[in-house]
């Protein structure tokens, strides 16, 4: 069979790419064509997505995958092909993931009304309670299956409240949504994304009317909903021109939420595995077939977002990589400048510091906003009775100690509320390429770790259009085949003495019972 060619557009919240996966039934492969910075703003206090140079980033991408594919399908440049299929640039489709919760606003025109902000930005401080008070959290969270976090479109909205913007919305667009507008001037709202608004009902899988109403949220503002799969448009002539596609390109609806894409991408060969969609966050979970909307699941923060094929993304959202970021930012700033091969070093380093000397509790909103992260974690160990950190060795050494405690226990969590048991763990996304965080990860759970691939979320992209464009059929189960057969895994066994995280996750349970830890 020939292989066909499909662009991933995956935005993380530090870069964003734009990458072509080369599909036929047996053959998977995936070639970054772009990739460019994601770099936030603060304008007047208010920290802002930099939305139309992302969007720049989309076309220049897409030009590069236009250059690519027709390199590829072009005779005599690839043993594979078949003259009979070729044009000149030849993308079989086009498919947008991006982190979630954000938005941007739209007027009757079709004009955006507002630089996107930033989930990070504290405008929602102080919405909780706003918000509880007309839906107490228990009734929030029957309703809609979300783990409480500040910064969810419902708490935005709320924030929103009587600003001009808001008031003369005419239509809301999540960030994929809104990149897919500016390409085809369609517009649709994909369930995956839609599903971390709050404003979605995981056991129907449709807009949870009630709360939007009792929140006073118009649903009205949210284009209908689509599925991944679903056809989403096609390019527009000038997006044509920028790029230099040939017409018709569609863009296909794909899990436009990243993490829906990266779990679609974990290459597991049995149902009882656990997967860790790392990079910026750890999302830390089991698939399964129906949500978990107990009162024990909320207590303990677990979220039911909405997967593909119908399935529930149950897991928890950890603060993740972004710790050892912006500690790497500040020491950057202070004049160490830690280039690439520095952050090898300091890897290096972490792992050969005395192993769980302090932890911290990785899932504490404290460590949410940009700026002074080093002293926030120091703070946080001697606000626990705990050494600090002194060099950013041991720093380093105190978060991916603190994220593989957290990853634990998620992951045990996440079986006892759910009743279902785990053999292996699946590290995604940008941390499988952090050989200390596998390894720890591994150590802490007691459990084979299997890791990679690192661009799981651009894969399950790739691989949901693929099916729409009958590259590729099944489901899930025979994506995931396909990627454990295409794609370098590399495994690692749990070792070490399992008695030490014990005591460190129950030092820290200690610390925080007795009120030491805000
Ligand atoms: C990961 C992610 C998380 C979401 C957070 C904010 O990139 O999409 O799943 O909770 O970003 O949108």
């Amino acid at each position: 069979a020939r292989e066909l060619h499909f662009a991933a557009v995956d935005l993380g919240a530090s870069s964003g790419r734009v990458m072509v996966g080369e599909v036929a039934p047996d053959r998977l492969t995936l070639h970054e064509v772009h990739r460019f910075p994601n770099q936030p703003t603060r304008v007047m206090g208010t920290l802002h997505w930099n939305i139309l140079s992302l969007y720049q980033g989309v076309l220049d991408g897409l030009g590069a995958a236009a250059t690519h594919a027709a390199a590829r399908t072009t005779p005599g440049t690839t043993p594979r092909t078949n003259p009979r299929t070729t044009h000149s640039a030849g993308l079989t489709s086009i498919g947008i993931d991006t982190w979630a919760v954000d938005y941007g606003l739209l007027d009757a025109s079709g004009a955006l009304l507002a630089n996107p902000v930033h989930y990070r930005d504290t405008r929602t401080a102080g919405t909780a309670g706003k918000v509880a008070a007309v839906l107490p959290p228990p009734a929030l969270y029957a309703a809609t299956g979300l783990q409480h976090l500040p910064f969810t479109t419902i708490y935005q909205l709320m924030a929103a409240r009587g600003t001009p913007a808001l008031a003369a919305a005419h239509r809301l667009l999540l960030i994929p949504d809104l990149i897919s507008y500016w390409l085809t001037g369609e517009a649709g709202t994909e369930l995956t994304n839609a599903s971390t608004t709050q404003l979605i009902d995981p056991r129907t899988r449709d807009w949870a009317g009630p709360v939007a109403e009792a929140l006073g949220i118009d649903l009205a503002l949210f284009p209908p909903l689509r599925h991944p799969g679903d056809p989403a448009g096609t390019l527009r002539e000038e997006v044509l021109a920028e790029t230099g596609l040939t017409a018709p390109t569609p863009v296909t609806a794909v899990g436009s939420h990243d993490t829906a894409s990266a779990v679609v991408g974990v290459p597991a060969t049995t149902r009882d595995f656990a997967y860790i969609a790392t990079g910026t966050w750890s999302l830390a979970g089991l698939e399964l077939d129906a949500p978990v909307l107990t009162e024990a699941s909320r207590a303990a923060n677990f979220t039911n977002e909405l997967g593909v094929d119908g399935t529930v993304r149950y897991l928890r959202n950890i603060m993740g990589l972004w710790m050892l970021q912006e500690c790497v930012r500040a020491w950057g700033a202070q004049g160490n400048r830690t280039t690439r091969t520095d952050l090898t070093a300091l890897l290096r380093e972490a792992a050969e510091a005395p192993p769980l000397r302090s932890v911290v509790d990785a899932g504490d909103p404290a460590f949410l906003a940009p700026h002074h992260m080093p002293d926030r974690i120091a703070d946080a160990c001697r606000r626990t009775g705990q050494p600090v950190p002194r060099t950013p060795a041991e720093t380093t050494r105190c978060v991916l100690d603190s994220l593989a405690l957290a990853h634990r226990r998620a992951i045990e969590d996440a079986q006892r509320l759910s009743g279902r048991k785990v053999r292996v763990v699946h590290i995604v996304g940008g941390g499988a390429h952090n050989a200390l965080l596998c390894r720890l990860t591994a150590d802490a759970c007691g459990l084979p770790v299997v890791a990679g691939p690192a661009e799981a979320a651009a894969l399950g992209n790739v691989l949901v259009q693929a099916r729409a464009a009958g590259a590729v059929s099944g489901g899930l189960a025979d994506l995931r085949a396909l990627l454990h057969s295409t794609q370098p895994l590399r495994q690692y066994e749990p070792t070490g003495d399992r008695s030490a995280w014990d005591r460190a996750a129950a030092r820290l349970a200690e610390a925080q019972a007795t009120g030491q830890v805000t």
